[in-house]
């Protein structure tokens, strides 16, 4: 049994959408961002980052999106959402969850928090938009010569982690939507029965 401490929409959404389509049981523990709870002192204990997600796996909490749905792919190889070592797809996928967890992310990371980064926040948020637009970009012309999925033929992790960070550029100036061949990555992935009972859950507005 995990036991996944998440907000609703935030980035253990990836996790708790993995969660689902491993089938793996769980435990969900809310945390109130809102109301600051992510900074006190029992929730630094388990996360002294102060972040959702955590993810207690076997009694020891766990971080990072990225990594904890990278973990249960690994743990639940017969949900098959990620390629094995010494397949193929390995690469590829490797260099993709890097790519979204390095590179997009923390421009998201940015936007919804530009005062962390110093500076002038109008600038700060201009500049993550920037990136995050690019990225969209990249990821468009991975899906035109080589769709449906980002990996290809295969669903996996990748494609729910990037359609979490999809789903949160639905407020910038050109949404990820904005792009056909991300829009329609998101329809199928947001069609599947675990990303609408995580959303059920986590009473999220339809999207996209
Ligand atoms: N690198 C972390 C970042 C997680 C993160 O930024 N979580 C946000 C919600 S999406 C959060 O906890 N925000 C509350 C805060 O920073 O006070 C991860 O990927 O898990």
């Amino acid at each position: 049994m995990y036991t996944l401490h998440y907000a609703p929409g935030a980035a253990s959404q990836l996790v708790h959408v993995t969660l689902l389509e491993c089938g793996a049981p769980y435990h969900l523990e809310r945390v109130d961002l809102e109301g600051g709870q992510q900074h006190g002192a029992a929730y630094r204990a388990l996360n002294p980052h102060g972040h959702v997600p955590t993810l207690v796996v076997d009694g020891h909490p766990q971080h990072e999106c990225a990594a904890l749905a990278m973990l249960l792919a690994e743990r639940h190889p017969e949900a098959a959402l990620a390629p094995l070592p010494g397949t193929a797809q390995r690469a590829d996928y490797l260099e993709l969850m890097l790519y979204l967890a390095n590179s997009v992310q923390p421009a998201f990371r940015h936007w919804f928090y530009p005062q962390e980064a110093g500076g002038d926040p109008a600038a700060i948020k201009d500049a993550a938009a920037a990136r995050i637009e690019s990225a969209w970009q990249h990821l468009a012309a991975r899906l035109e010569s080589a769709g449906p999925w980002l990996l290809g033929d295969t669903f996996g992790v990748v494609d729910i982690y990037a359609a979490m960070l999809m789903r949160w550029s639905r407020h910038l100036p050109r949404p990820a939507l904005a792009c056909a061949p991300l829009a329609d990555l998101a329809a199928r992935v947001t069609a599947r029965p675990a990303w609408r009972r995580a959303a059920e859950i986590e009473g999220l507005p339809a999207w996209p």
